[in-house]
């Protein structure tokens, strides 16, 4: 009976053929949209120096904030943004402003005076180690990037918030400084921290990973194909 199912058996190539092609268009165009980085991001953040965070009140301590972007832009009116998960506030000694006129493309540091690759030096990345969010907004104020690290009532951040990390250690986005809008998924933490050493320039060719999803669908195929031999 289930031999009919399948009429002409000439048909089934022609059918995995389309089921595949489908598959791999989907798989491919969803890898290059993951890809794509139409704005600057946040890569990495410090934000919990082991022993005092700030000196004194200045801007003493080893924090720093990373950001990338593949183009160049104009950050005139930007915003830096500390935004508290449990209160759902900005917290107004967490704001930083970029001066007009200051372009991005490539890395960009912002940080304390003991980062010697900061480009830009201000205490007011200096952001909270526990449940806090770091925005970059636009211009207008939009949120074009956000990294949220421990839980509150309210999101700052994209997707899940990652755990907070140990004093000392960085979160980063992964060497293609990728970007799913899932805090949790996207950064690590990592022990020795890389300020001023972004993601490699150019993204990765996605056809090794389409491949692969082609080999699998291939290979669930013929695992459904020979189910159907065995009934
Ligand atoms: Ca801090
Ligand atoms: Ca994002
Ligand atoms: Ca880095």
């Amino acid at each position: 009976m289930k031999e009919q199912r399948f009429k002409n058996k000439n048909d089934i190539p022609w059918k995995v053929s389309v089921i595949v092609a489908t598959l791999a268009f989907v798989l491919t165009a969803g890898l290059f949209q993951a890809q794509a980085i139409a704005a600057p991001v946040i890569q990495e953040v410090l934000y919990n120096p082991i022993g005092t965070d700030e000196v004194n009140g200045d801007e003493g301590g080893y924090y720093f904030t990373e950001l990338y972007s593949h183009q160049t832009v104009d950050l005139t009116g930007w915003s830096l943004v500390g935004w508290d998960a449990v209160l759902g506030v900005i917290r107004e000694n967490n704001i930083y402003y970029f001066e007009a006129g200051t372009v991005i493309n490539g890395v960009m540091v912002i940080g304390g005076i003991r980062v010697p690759e900061a480009d830009y030096i201000d205490a007011a990345v200096d952001w909270y180690n526990i449940h806090t969010a770091v925005q970059l907004r636009d211009f207008s104020n939009n949120i074009v990037d956000a990294l949220q690290w421990g839980v509150g009532e309210y999101l700052g951040g994209e997707g899940t918030p990652t755990y907070e990390v140990t004093p000392g250690w960085s979160l980063s986005r992964d060497e293609f400084g990728t970007d799913t809008n899932d805090n949790n998924n996207d950064f690590t933490a990592f022990s020795t921290p890389t300020p001023g050493i972004g993601p490699m320039a150019v993204a990765p060719e996605p056809v090794s990973s389409t491949l692969f999803f082609v080999g699998a669908a291939t290979l669930g195929f013929r695992r459904f194909r020979k189910k159907m031999k065995d009934n």
